[in-house]
């Protein structure tokens, strides 16, 4: 399916047509459903009405069970962490056609971390493109290679707020000099593609997406799967559940199809 010395490399990889045109209209129609569901479990654009992003969906929707332990994913994450795995948080980002705010230049272990309390960055997320992604549409930015190093420092602030590690306006925002350190020298890469491309990528790989300047949406499910060895230790604060689960049962596999939307 991809060769995994590429992943080790760079951080990620893009799998072309991981779910059929047929599997993705399914998908859409769940995700909207979630999306339009109002909770504390979804997110708006500041100051708006406009959906940002919904979490934890799994947990409510069968549809979305039976994908999370689709044998394509489970194989991906267990081969790349070589571990059992859990799923530490499932999400869909809206990103909505001329709306869809910006996701600052950040590392997903950096939230992980000091939030969550995971031990180590043996954790990735399989991103889903819902919507073809386009130049203009708020394409995910990615670094090659800036996985490997430590986590780059960020402007610490003491918000107990889960909702700041969320908004377009991040807690642990990474400042200009850390992030000019963290570039120099490399690349930004913009994976487009249709609705049904997939882009797997390392827990400290740096990473962001600017604002929807189009009218296309850029709806994106991301599951993000944690080796079971690397379950969360306690914190003081731990985030809800639905951000970052502390059910560390490792995922069995489930049907190689989608069911149909059991809503
Ligand atoms: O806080 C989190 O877990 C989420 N925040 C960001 C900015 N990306 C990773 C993760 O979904
Ligand atoms: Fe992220």
């Amino acid at each position: 399916m991809f060769d995994i010395s590429d992943y080790r490399r760079d951080g990620f990889v893009v799998l072309d047509g991981l779910f059929t045109d047929d599997e993705i209209r399914m998908i859409q129609d769940e995700a909207d459903r979630m999306l339009a569901e109002d909770g504390e479990s979804r997110t708006v654009e500041t100051g708006t009405e406009a959906v940002r992003a919904t979490h934890g969906n799994h947990r409510s929707s069968a549809f979305f069970d039976n994908l999370i332990k689709l044998p394509r994913l489970l194989d991906i994450a267990e081969e790349l962490l070589g571990d059992q795995v859990y799923v530490h948080q499932f999400k869909i980002n809206a990103k909505l056609g001329l709306v869809g705010d910006l996701w600052a230049w950040h590392q997903d272990y950096r939230f992980w971390r000091d939030e969550d309390g995971m031990p180590s960055p043996n954790a990735l997320t399989i991103a889903v493109f819902l919507d073809e992604v386009h130049e203009f549409n708020g394409p995910l930015m990615l670094v090659p290679g800036s996985h490997a190093g430590q986590l780059i420092p960020v402007k610490s602030e003491q918000s107990q707020d889960w909702s700041t590690t969320l908004s377009a306006d991040l807690k642990h925002q990474i400042g200009a000099d850390a992030l000019r350190d963290a570039l120099r020298g490399r690349e930004i890469v913009a994976p487009k593609g249709p609705a049904g491309t997939a882009i797997v990528f390392h827990s400290n790989i740096l990473h962001g997406s600017g604002p929807n300047m189009s009218p296309d949406a850029r709806r994106v499910l991301l599951v993000s799967y944690n080796a079971v060895e690397n379950a969360l230790k306690p914190v003081k604060n731990p985030r809800p559940e639905f951000l970052a689960s502390r059910d560390f049962e490792a995922v069995s596999a489930g049907p190689a199809t989608l069911l149909e939307t059991i809503g």
